[in-house]
Protein backbone atom coordinates (compact mmCIF):
# COMPACT_ATOMS: atom_id res chain seq x y z
CA UNK A 1 0.00 0.00 0.00
CA UNK A 2 2.77 2.44 0.28
CA UNK A 3 5.03 1.84 -3.00
CA UNK A 4 3.45 4.86 -4.95
CA UNK A 5 3.76 6.78 -1.58
CA UNK A 6 5.49 10.61 -2.55
CA UNK A 7 7.58 12.48 -0.47
CA UNK A 8 5.62 15.24 1.14
CA UNK A 9 7.50 18.66 1.49
CA UNK A 10 8.95 19.44 4.70
CA UNK A 11 7.70 22.52 6.93
CA UNK A 12 10.00 25.34 5.06
CA UNK A 13 10.72 26.84 8.98
CA UNK A 14 10.45 23.28 10.97
CA UNK A 15 12.88 21.97 8.12
CA UNK A 16 15.32 24.42 9.17
CA UNK A 17 16.11 23.30 11.97
CA UNK A 18 16.82 19.31 11.03
CA UNK A 19 19.23 21.59 8.74
CA UNK A 20 20.90 23.30 11.17
CA UNK A 21 21.63 20.18 13.92
CA UNK A 22 23.12 19.00 11.39
CA UNK A 23 25.57 22.03 10.75
CA UNK A 24 28.89 21.06 12.87
CA UNK A 25 30.22 25.20 12.77
CA UNK A 26 30.47 26.49 16.36
CA UNK A 27 29.36 29.67 15.46
CA UNK A 28 26.44 28.79 14.01
CA UNK A 29 23.26 30.71 14.44
CA UNK A 30 19.33 30.04 13.83
CA UNK A 31 17.48 32.45 13.28
CA UNK A 32 14.73 30.52 11.69
CA UNK A 33 12.09 29.06 14.03
CA UNK A 34 10.35 31.65 15.38
CA UNK A 35 11.24 30.94 19.37
CA UNK A 36 12.41 32.99 22.14
CA UNK A 37 15.24 31.95 23.27
CA UNK A 38 17.16 34.15 26.35
CA UNK A 39 20.69 35.68 26.21
CA UNK A 40 22.28 32.33 26.92
CA UNK A 41 20.48 31.04 23.72
CA UNK A 42 18.82 28.71 25.98
CA UNK A 43 15.00 28.25 25.63
CA UNK A 44 13.52 29.83 29.07
CA UNK A 45 11.74 27.98 31.74
CA UNK A 46 9.57 30.69 33.42
CA UNK A 47 9.69 31.06 37.01
CA UNK A 48 6.11 31.28 37.18
CA UNK A 49 5.74 28.31 35.16
CA UNK A 50 8.53 26.79 37.28
CA UNK A 51 6.54 27.73 40.89
CA UNK A 52 3.07 26.20 39.64
CA UNK A 53 4.31 23.23 38.10
CA UNK A 54 6.46 22.27 41.21
CA UNK A 55 2.84 23.11 43.72
CA UNK A 56 1.46 20.49 40.92
CA UNK A 57 3.67 17.78 41.33
CA UNK A 58 3.84 18.06 45.34
CA UNK A 59 0.12 18.04 45.02
CA UNK A 60 0.11 15.02 43.00
CA UNK A 61 -3.27 15.23 41.09
CA UNK A 62 -5.31 12.44 40.27
CA UNK A 63 -5.21 11.97 35.73
CA UNK A 64 -8.59 11.42 34.85
CA UNK A 65 -10.24 12.63 31.36
CA UNK A 66 -10.84 16.33 31.19
CA UNK A 67 -13.79 17.57 29.80
CA UNK A 68 -13.81 17.62 26.44
CA UNK A 69 -13.55 21.64 26.61
CA UNK A 70 -10.98 21.29 29.28
CA UNK A 71 -11.10 23.03 32.69
CA UNK A 72 -13.37 25.87 33.20
CA UNK A 73 -10.46 27.28 35.43
CA UNK A 74 -8.19 27.53 32.33
CA UNK A 75 -10.93 28.67 29.96
CA UNK A 76 -12.13 31.78 31.80
CA UNK A 77 -8.38 33.13 32.67
CA UNK A 78 -7.98 32.87 28.63
CA UNK A 79 -11.18 34.88 28.05
CA UNK A 80 -10.01 37.31 30.70
CA UNK A 81 -6.77 37.71 29.02
CA UNK A 82 -8.18 38.12 25.66
CA UNK A 83 -10.85 40.51 26.58
CA UNK A 84 -10.43 42.01 30.06
CA UNK A 85 -12.06 40.55 32.83
CA UNK A 86 -14.62 43.10 32.81
CA UNK A 87 -15.52 42.38 29.59
CA UNK A 88 -19.59 42.54 28.85
CA UNK A 89 -19.58 39.48 26.57
CA UNK A 90 -18.03 37.51 29.42
CA UNK A 91 -20.59 39.22 32.11
CA UNK A 92 -22.91 38.06 28.56
CA UNK A 93 -22.40 34.49 28.22
CA UNK A 94 -20.95 35.61 24.65
CA UNK A 95 -17.88 33.94 25.02
CA UNK A 96 -17.14 30.33 24.25
CA UNK A 97 -13.94 29.01 25.04
CA UNK A 98 -12.35 25.41 24.35
CA UNK A 99 -8.68 24.31 25.35
CA UNK A 100 -6.59 23.30 22.15
CA UNK A 101 -3.54 21.90 21.10
CA UNK A 102 -1.64 24.94 21.40
CA UNK A 103 -2.42 27.79 17.88
CA UNK A 104 -2.39 25.63 15.18
CA UNK A 105 -4.75 22.86 17.09
CA UNK A 106 -7.02 26.43 17.88
CA UNK A 107 -7.07 27.15 14.10
CA UNK A 108 -7.55 23.48 13.55
CA UNK A 109 -10.66 23.38 15.55
CA UNK A 110 -11.95 26.51 15.19
CA UNK A 111 -11.39 25.53 10.41
CA UNK A 112 -13.00 22.00 11.08
CA UNK A 113 -16.45 23.69 12.62
CA UNK A 114 -16.10 26.05 10.55
CA UNK A 115 -16.30 23.91 7.19
CA UNK A 116 -19.26 22.84 9.00
CA UNK A 117 -20.78 25.72 9.48
CA UNK A 118 -20.24 27.75 6.27
CA UNK A 119 -19.15 24.53 3.39
CA UNK A 120 -18.79 26.88 0.91
CA UNK A 121 -16.79 29.76 2.28
CA UNK A 122 -13.34 31.23 0.91
CA UNK A 123 -10.45 31.48 3.42
CA UNK A 124 -7.62 34.98 3.31
CA UNK A 125 -5.07 35.13 4.58
CA UNK A 126 -2.20 37.66 4.75
CA UNK A 127 0.19 38.22 1.82
CA UNK A 128 2.25 36.93 2.92
CA UNK A 129 1.25 34.90 6.14
CA UNK A 130 2.66 32.06 8.71
CA UNK A 131 3.19 29.39 6.27
CA UNK A 132 1.07 27.14 7.89
CA UNK A 133 -2.28 28.94 7.93
CA UNK A 134 -2.43 27.96 3.99
CA UNK A 135 -1.84 24.45 4.66
CA UNK A 136 -4.02 24.14 7.78
CA UNK A 137 -7.40 25.81 6.18
CA UNK A 138 -6.89 23.65 3.42
CA UNK A 139 -6.85 20.21 5.14
CA UNK A 140 -10.23 21.43 6.77
CA UNK A 141 -11.25 21.56 3.30
CA UNK A 142 -11.49 24.80 1.92
CA UNK A 143 -10.20 26.77 -0.70
CA UNK A 144 -7.74 29.40 0.37
CA UNK A 145 -6.86 32.83 -1.27
CA UNK A 146 -4.69 35.72 0.12
CA UNK A 147 -5.27 39.60 0.67
CA UNK A 148 -3.14 42.37 0.31
CA UNK A 149 -0.93 42.85 3.29
CA UNK A 150 2.70 43.91 3.33
CA UNK A 151 3.91 46.72 1.05
CA UNK A 152 7.88 45.94 0.53
CA UNK A 153 8.92 49.26 -0.16
CA UNK A 154 7.47 51.29 3.22
CA UNK A 155 7.87 47.49 5.18
CA UNK A 156 4.59 48.58 6.03
CA UNK A 157 1.00 47.50 6.11
CA UNK A 158 -0.04 48.12 2.22
CA UNK A 159 -3.48 49.57 4.08
CA UNK A 160 -5.18 50.79 1.18
CA UNK A 161 -4.64 47.40 -0.43
CA UNK A 162 -5.83 45.25 2.33
CA UNK A 163 -9.36 46.74 2.59
CA UNK A 164 -9.25 46.97 -1.36
CA UNK A 165 -8.87 43.34 -0.75
CA UNK A 166 -11.99 42.94 2.17
CA UNK A 167 -14.17 45.03 0.16
CA UNK A 168 -13.68 42.54 -2.58
CA UNK A 169 -14.43 39.16 -0.81
CA UNK A 170 -17.84 37.65 -1.07
CA UNK A 171 -20.07 37.29 2.07
CA UNK A 172 -19.19 34.92 4.57
CA UNK A 173 -16.02 34.32 3.55
CA UNK A 174 -13.73 33.89 6.67
CA UNK A 175 -10.79 36.44 7.11
CA UNK A 176 -7.80 35.09 9.02
CA UNK A 177 -6.20 38.54 10.61
CA UNK A 178 -3.07 38.28 13.01
CA UNK A 179 -3.88 39.76 16.02
CA UNK A 180 -0.59 41.43 16.71
CA UNK A 181 3.71 41.04 16.26
CA UNK A 182 2.73 39.65 12.47
CA UNK A 183 4.47 36.21 11.26
CA UNK A 184 6.72 36.90 9.19
CA UNK A 185 6.37 40.77 8.23
CA UNK A 186 6.75 42.39 11.84
CA UNK A 187 4.29 45.07 10.13
CA UNK A 188 1.16 45.54 12.57
CA UNK A 189 -1.60 47.80 11.57
CA UNK A 190 -2.53 50.94 14.11
CA UNK A 191 -5.33 50.94 16.39
CA UNK A 192 -7.16 52.93 14.42
CA UNK A 193 -6.78 50.53 11.14
CA UNK A 194 -8.43 47.83 12.90
CA UNK A 195 -11.52 50.19 13.35
CA UNK A 196 -11.96 50.21 9.84
CA UNK A 197 -10.90 46.29 9.69
CA UNK A 198 -13.86 45.55 12.20
CA UNK A 199 -15.90 47.78 9.70
CA UNK A 200 -15.08 46.41 6.16
CA UNK A 201 -15.83 43.06 7.88
CA UNK A 202 -19.41 44.55 9.34
CA UNK A 203 -20.39 45.90 5.78
CA UNK A 204 -19.06 42.45 3.35
CA UNK A 205 -20.41 40.11 6.43
CA UNK A 206 -17.24 38.79 6.69
CA UNK A 207 -16.29 36.28 9.15
CA UNK A 208 -13.04 37.44 11.44
CA UNK A 209 -10.63 34.77 12.77
CA UNK A 210 -8.17 36.04 14.98
CA UNK A 211 -4.59 33.85 15.44
CA UNK A 212 -3.42 35.64 18.81
CA UNK A 213 0.00 33.75 19.02
CA UNK A 214 1.92 36.71 20.45
CA UNK A 215 -0.01 38.51 23.48
CA UNK A 216 2.41 40.34 25.34
CA UNK A 217 5.41 40.56 22.91
CA UNK A 218 5.07 43.81 21.06
CA UNK A 219 3.22 46.24 23.97
CA UNK A 220 1.66 44.56 26.76
CA UNK A 221 -1.22 42.73 27.46
CA UNK A 222 -3.51 45.25 27.24
CA UNK A 223 -1.93 46.91 24.59
CA UNK A 224 -1.64 43.73 21.78
CA UNK A 225 -5.32 42.66 22.55
CA UNK A 226 -6.44 45.82 20.59
CA UNK A 227 -7.66 44.16 17.77
CA UNK A 228 -9.90 41.86 19.89
CA UNK A 229 -11.02 44.57 22.00
CA UNK A 230 -11.97 46.71 18.40
CA UNK A 231 -13.64 43.59 17.57
CA UNK A 232 -15.58 42.80 21.13
CA UNK A 233 -16.67 46.27 20.84
CA UNK A 234 -18.54 45.44 17.04
CA UNK A 235 -21.10 43.33 18.29
CA UNK A 236 -19.75 41.21 15.66
CA UNK A 237 -19.43 37.01 15.91
CA UNK A 238 -15.59 36.17 15.26
CA UNK A 239 -13.56 33.69 16.06
CA UNK A 240 -9.82 33.66 18.32
CA UNK A 241 -7.08 31.49 18.34
CA UNK A 242 -4.93 32.02 21.32
CA UNK A 243 -1.08 29.95 21.75
CA UNK A 244 0.70 29.99 25.06
CA UNK A 245 3.80 28.84 23.25
CA UNK A 246 5.24 32.05 23.56
CA UNK A 247 4.07 34.05 26.16
CA UNK A 248 4.80 31.27 28.64
CA UNK A 249 7.79 29.60 26.96
CA UNK A 250 5.29 26.12 26.89
CA UNK A 251 5.81 25.43 23.30
CA UNK A 252 6.11 21.39 23.52
CA UNK A 253 3.37 21.27 26.00
CA UNK A 254 0.96 22.69 23.26
CA UNK A 255 -1.08 24.73 25.38
CA UNK A 256 -3.91 27.07 22.96
CA UNK A 257 -7.55 27.75 23.08
CA UNK A 258 -10.27 28.26 20.74
CA UNK A 259 -12.59 30.95 21.36
CA UNK A 260 -16.10 32.07 19.98
CA UNK A 261 -18.00 35.45 20.23
CA UNK A 262 -21.73 34.61 19.78
CA UNK A 263 -24.72 36.86 20.21
CA UNK A 264 -25.95 35.59 22.92
CA UNK A 265 -25.85 33.17 25.93
CA UNK A 266 -28.28 30.34 24.07
CA UNK A 267 -26.07 30.48 20.72
CA UNK A 268 -23.23 30.11 23.06
CA UNK A 269 -25.02 26.68 24.20
CA UNK A 270 -25.32 25.48 21.12
CA UNK A 271 -22.04 26.55 19.50
CA UNK A 272 -20.27 24.98 22.24
CA UNK A 273 -22.20 21.63 21.75
CA UNK A 274 -20.75 21.42 17.97
CA UNK A 275 -17.38 22.48 18.65
CA UNK A 276 -16.96 19.61 21.45
CA UNK A 277 -18.27 17.18 18.84
CA UNK A 278 -15.10 18.46 16.63
CA UNK A 279 -13.17 17.78 19.32
CA UNK A 280 -14.14 14.32 20.74
CA UNK A 281 -13.72 12.88 17.32
CA UNK A 282 -10.45 14.39 17.19
CA UNK A 283 -8.38 13.64 20.43
CA UNK A 284 -11.20 13.25 22.68
CA UNK A 285 -9.98 16.34 25.41
CA UNK A 286 -7.13 18.18 26.41
CA UNK A 287 -4.12 17.05 27.81
CA UNK A 288 -3.90 18.21 31.68
CA UNK A 289 -0.26 19.82 32.75
CA UNK A 290 0.31 22.80 30.25
CA UNK A 291 -3.38 24.22 30.71
CA UNK A 292 -2.88 23.56 34.30
CA UNK A 293 -0.12 25.36 34.84
CA UNK A 294 -1.02 28.34 32.57
CA UNK A 295 -4.18 28.30 34.49
CA UNK A 296 -2.17 28.31 38.12
CA UNK A 297 -0.14 30.94 36.75
CA UNK A 298 -3.43 33.29 35.63
CA UNK A 299 -5.56 32.93 38.36
CA UNK A 300 -2.83 33.55 41.40
CA UNK A 301 -2.18 37.01 42.01
CA UNK A 302 1.41 36.80 42.90
CA UNK A 303 2.48 34.22 39.73
CA UNK A 304 0.55 36.44 37.64
CA UNK A 305 2.18 39.20 38.77
CA UNK A 306 6.04 37.25 38.46
CA UNK A 307 4.96 36.33 34.95
CA UNK A 308 3.93 39.63 33.39
CA UNK A 309 7.44 40.96 34.86
CA UNK A 310 8.73 37.70 33.28
CA UNK A 311 6.96 38.69 29.56
CA UNK A 312 7.63 41.86 30.20
CA UNK A 313 11.40 41.01 30.22
CA UNK A 314 11.28 38.93 27.15
CA UNK A 315 9.76 41.82 24.83
CA UNK A 316 12.37 44.23 26.27
CA UNK A 317 15.22 41.67 25.19
CA UNK A 318 13.32 41.42 21.74
CA UNK A 319 13.47 44.82 21.95
CA UNK A 320 17.03 45.74 22.58
CA UNK A 321 18.22 43.09 20.45
CA UNK A 322 16.09 45.10 17.03
CA UNK A 323 18.19 48.23 18.03
CA UNK A 324 21.43 46.61 19.13
CA UNK A 325 21.13 44.99 15.40
CA UNK A 326 20.34 48.45 13.68
CA UNK A 327 23.34 50.26 15.67
CA UNK A 328 25.57 47.30 14.78
CA UNK A 329 24.76 46.73 11.08
CA UNK A 330 25.39 49.96 10.75
CA UNK A 331 28.76 49.85 12.23
CA UNK A 332 29.84 46.89 10.39
CA UNK A 333 29.40 49.68 7.48
CA UNK A 334 26.40 48.05 5.90
CA UNK A 335 25.49 50.28 2.69
CA UNK A 336 21.40 49.57 3.04
CA UNK A 337 19.61 51.64 6.05
CA UNK A 338 17.73 48.80 8.56
CA UNK A 339 16.06 51.24 10.85
CA UNK A 340 13.19 49.31 9.80
CA UNK A 341 14.46 46.70 11.92
CA UNK A 342 13.29 48.69 14.92
CA UNK A 343 9.61 49.57 14.20
CA UNK A 344 8.51 46.19 13.39
CA UNK A 345 6.81 44.67 16.15
CA UNK A 346 7.14 40.96 17.82
CA UNK A 347 9.25 38.09 17.04
CA UNK A 348 10.01 38.74 13.69
CA UNK A 349 11.88 40.52 11.31
CA UNK A 350 11.09 40.48 7.22
CA UNK A 351 14.84 41.93 6.52
CA UNK A 352 14.37 42.22 2.57
CA UNK A 353 17.02 39.73 2.29
CA UNK A 354 16.28 37.67 -0.84
CA UNK A 355 16.78 34.00 -1.35
CA UNK A 356 20.15 33.66 -2.39
CA UNK A 357 21.42 36.56 0.48
CA UNK A 358 19.68 34.01 3.14
CA UNK A 359 21.86 31.10 1.28
CA UNK A 360 25.15 32.61 1.76
CA UNK A 361 24.44 33.56 5.50
CA UNK A 362 24.37 29.45 5.56
CA UNK A 363 26.98 28.90 3.47
CA UNK A 364 29.67 31.01 4.67
CA UNK A 365 28.38 31.93 8.20
CA UNK A 366 26.28 29.34 9.21
CA UNK A 367 23.72 31.85 10.31
CA UNK A 368 19.89 30.20 8.85
CA UNK A 369 16.96 32.18 8.31
CA UNK A 370 13.88 31.51 6.46
CA UNK A 371 14.35 31.94 2.63
CA UNK A 372 11.73 34.57 2.44
CA UNK A 373 14.39 36.51 4.32
CA UNK A 374 12.68 36.31 7.19
CA UNK A 375 14.81 36.55 10.72
CA UNK A 376 13.69 35.49 14.56
CA UNK A 377 14.70 38.59 16.98
CA UNK A 378 14.74 36.43 19.59
CA UNK A 379 17.75 34.37 18.81
CA UNK A 380 19.78 37.19 19.30
CA UNK A 381 22.01 37.64 22.21
CA UNK A 382 24.56 39.97 23.53
CA UNK A 383 27.22 36.85 22.34
CA UNK A 384 25.74 36.11 17.91
CA UNK A 385 24.41 39.55 17.50
CA UNK A 386 27.90 41.08 16.37
CA UNK A 387 28.58 38.08 14.17
CA UNK A 388 25.10 38.40 12.54
CA UNK A 389 25.48 41.91 12.08
CA UNK A 390 28.97 41.53 10.21
CA UNK A 391 27.42 38.65 8.22
CA UNK A 392 24.30 40.67 7.48
CA UNK A 393 26.73 43.12 6.26
CA UNK A 394 28.76 41.35 4.33
CA UNK A 395 25.80 39.57 2.05
CA UNK A 396 24.02 42.99 1.69
CA UNK A 397 26.64 45.14 0.26
CA UNK A 398 27.46 46.47 -2.93
N1 LIG B 1 -0.13 31.31 14.59
C1 LIG B 1 0.95 32.04 14.34
C2 LIG B 1 0.81 33.33 13.61
C3 LIG B 1 2.20 31.58 14.74
O1 LIG B 1 3.28 32.30 14.46
C4 LIG B 1 2.31 30.36 15.42
C5 LIG B 1 3.64 29.90 15.81
O2 LIG B 1 3.95 29.00 16.40
C6 LIG B 1 1.14 29.64 15.66
C7 LIG B 1 -0.06 30.15 15.25
C8 LIG B 1 1.15 28.28 16.33
O3 LIG B 1 1.27 28.32 17.67
P1 LIG B 1 1.53 26.95 18.49
O4 LIG B 1 2.97 26.69 18.43
O5 LIG B 1 1.02 27.28 19.84
O6 LIG B 1 0.74 25.90 17.81
O1 LIG C 1 6.69 30.75 12.44
C1 LIG C 1 7.35 30.18 13.28
O2 LIG C 1 8.57 30.05 13.18
C2 LIG C 1 6.68 29.65 14.54
C3 LIG C 1 6.99 28.19 14.79
O3 LIG C 1 4.64 24.54 11.24
C4 LIG C 1 6.36 27.24 13.84
O4 LIG C 1 5.34 29.93 14.43
C5 LIG C 1 6.73 27.19 12.51
C6 LIG C 1 6.18 26.27 11.65
C7 LIG C 1 5.22 25.41 12.10
C8 LIG C 1 4.84 25.43 13.43
C9 LIG C 1 5.40 26.36 14.29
Amino acid sequence: IFAAVEMAPRDPILGLNEAFNADTRSEKVNLGVGVYYDDNGKIPLLGAVRAAEKARLEAQPPRGYQPIEGPAAYNGAVQNLLFGKDSALIANAQVVTVEALGGTGALKVGADYLKRLLPGATVYISDPSWENHRALFESAGFPVDTYAYYDAATRGVNFTGMKTSLEAAPAGSIIVLHACCHNPTGADLSDAQWNEVVDACRARGLVPFLDMAYQGFADGIDADAVAVRAFSASGLQFFVSSSFSKSFSLYGERVGALTIVTAGKDESARVLSQVKRVIRTNYSNPPIHGGAVVAAVLNSAELRQEWETELAGMRDRIRAMRTGLVDQLKAAGATQDFSFVAKQRGMFSYTGLSAAQVERLRAEFGIYAVSTGRICLAALNSKNIGYVAQAIAAVTKG
